[in-house]
């Protein structure tokens, strides 16, 4: 089944609009994706409707939004397959569900002389907590390169797992390149030495399945304003068996079973780490999200993106200098490339003027930028509502900022 891009786009209002007198295009997906009326409509419908705090009322809409709000942890644990639902923590997003990891499976299992398996590939939000994290328990971050491809050495790989490795953290999808590492693969690989994995998911639930049975990493974290979804929520996917045995990440209202003057008893899973206030509605429209991508049906949004991935990448190929940086096998939809020594920030502005919305710079990825020693790249990155008309107006402008820039220069 193929999906149908005329009702996907009636349901983005804010496709619908231009910038600068041009149809608005929207290549910036990676950084966050659109919102359709139904997630839009399920936030304003919370708060018209059913604004509470969640497990401590009895009062009916108290309740009424307990509900829903546990609804979309149950949506969740199917989306991803968990075995539990218990094993679902809300976070505020990527970011801070690594983090939390970094907390408190350090504070737990690392000390000094241990080493943490990382990546050159990471955006700065897996890499910095555990360069800060090592740093604080006199650990050590082993950092895996990768090839002009952009594929891993996955025989380094191997060769940096040892007895000291307790922990390895690597992202599903690179943000910077678009490639999708072979995370089964390498998790099968640190079991063999019974250490545990945590994948950085953000660029990968947006566009794939995900099962993390059948990965069977033991954390998985992902951002819900990436699938559609809004701001400010995010996912801590864990195997019960690691999260009851880790301390609370922060402490307060709801993560307690009893506190008097003398002691604290922490509450069940998943609440012991979802300490004070949840974000209620934002979670709540994020259950709308995930039923909007299924209801499109993922497997369906992977293929139209792959098809789109394919075009768009040809028709920048056929520009005078067009060099593209990622060229793995297995990519996800990022085009990040340079057109001959244009600085990807005059690219990005000249282009913005043309309506075109795509991120420049490093990424959040700087270490990716050094190992191809450039500052940064302009990168278009696809989501299930963008077309060949996008990518056609995106190759259109680049050639017409091209002819505009190297002209000035030439002055
Ligand atoms: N990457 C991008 O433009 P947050 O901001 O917490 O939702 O996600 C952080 C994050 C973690 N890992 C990867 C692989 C990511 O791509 C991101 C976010 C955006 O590429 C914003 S910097």
């Amino acid at each position: 089944m193929s999906i149908d891009i005329r009702k996907i786009r009636d349901d983005f209002p804010i496709l619908h609009q231009e910038v600068y007198g041009k149809p608005y295009v929207y290549l910036d997906n990676a950084a966050t994706t659109q919102k359709p009326l139904a997630v839009i409509n399920a936030l304003s419908d919370f708060y018209r409707n059913y604004n509470s705090n969640v497990h401590r009322g009895v009062h009916y809409l108290s309740q009424k939004a307990t509900g829903m709000f546990e609804e979309t942890r149950d949506q969740v644990k199917e989306l991803i397959n968990a075995a539990f639902r218990q094993e679902i923590i809300f976070t505020k997003g990527t970011t801070e569900s690594v983090n939390f990891i970094a907390a408190v499976y350090g504070e737990t299992f690392i000390s000094q002389g241990d080493e943490i398996i990382t990546t050159v590939m990471e955006h700065h939000s897996n890499l910095v907590p555990w360069k800060l994290m090592a740093e604080k328990y006199g650990a050590k971050v082993k950092y895996i390169p990768f090839n002009e491809q952009g594929v891993l050495d996955i025989a380094a790989y191997r060769e940096a797992l040892n007895d000291r490795t307790k922990l390895v953290a690597i992202g599903h999808v690179s943000n910077a390149l678009g490639t999708i590492h072979p995370v089964k693969e390498m998790t099968a690989i640190a079991h063999e030495k019974n250490i545990p994995v945590m994948i950085d998911g953000a660029q990968a639930t947006p566009h794939m399945n995900v099962d993390v049975r059948e990965l069977d990493c033991d954390f998985y974290c992902f951002s819900a304003h990436k699938m559609y979804g809004p701001t400010g929520v995010g996912v801590l996917y864990g195997k019960k068996k690691w999260l009851e045995q880790l301390p609370p990440y922060q402490s307060g209202g709801e993560m307690i079973d009893s506190v008097t003057l003398e002691g604290v008893t922490f509450n069940e899973l998943p609440y012991k780490f979802e300490a004070g206030t949840p974000n209620v509605a934002d979670i709540v429209a994020y259950g709308a999200a995930i039923d909007y991508m299924q209801e499109t049906g993922i497997e369906n949004i992977s293929r139209h993106e792959q098809e789109l991935l394919h075009y768009t990448t040809e028709a920048l190929s056929t520009i005078d200098g067009f060099k593209m940086y990622g060229e793995a096998p297995a990519k996800a939809g990022v085009i990040s490339f340079l057109i001959g020594d244009i600085h990807p920030y005059d690219m990005g502005m000249i282009i913005d003027k043309m309506g075109i919305a795509v991120r420049t710079g490093h990424h959040c990825a700087q270490p990716v930028m050094e190992h191809f020693g450039i500052a940064g790249t302009v990168r278009a990155s696809l989501g299930m509502y963008n077309t060949r008309e996008d990518a056609d107006h995106l190759a259109e402008a680049v050639k017409k900022a091209k002819k505009m820039l190297n002209s000035t220069l030439r002055l």
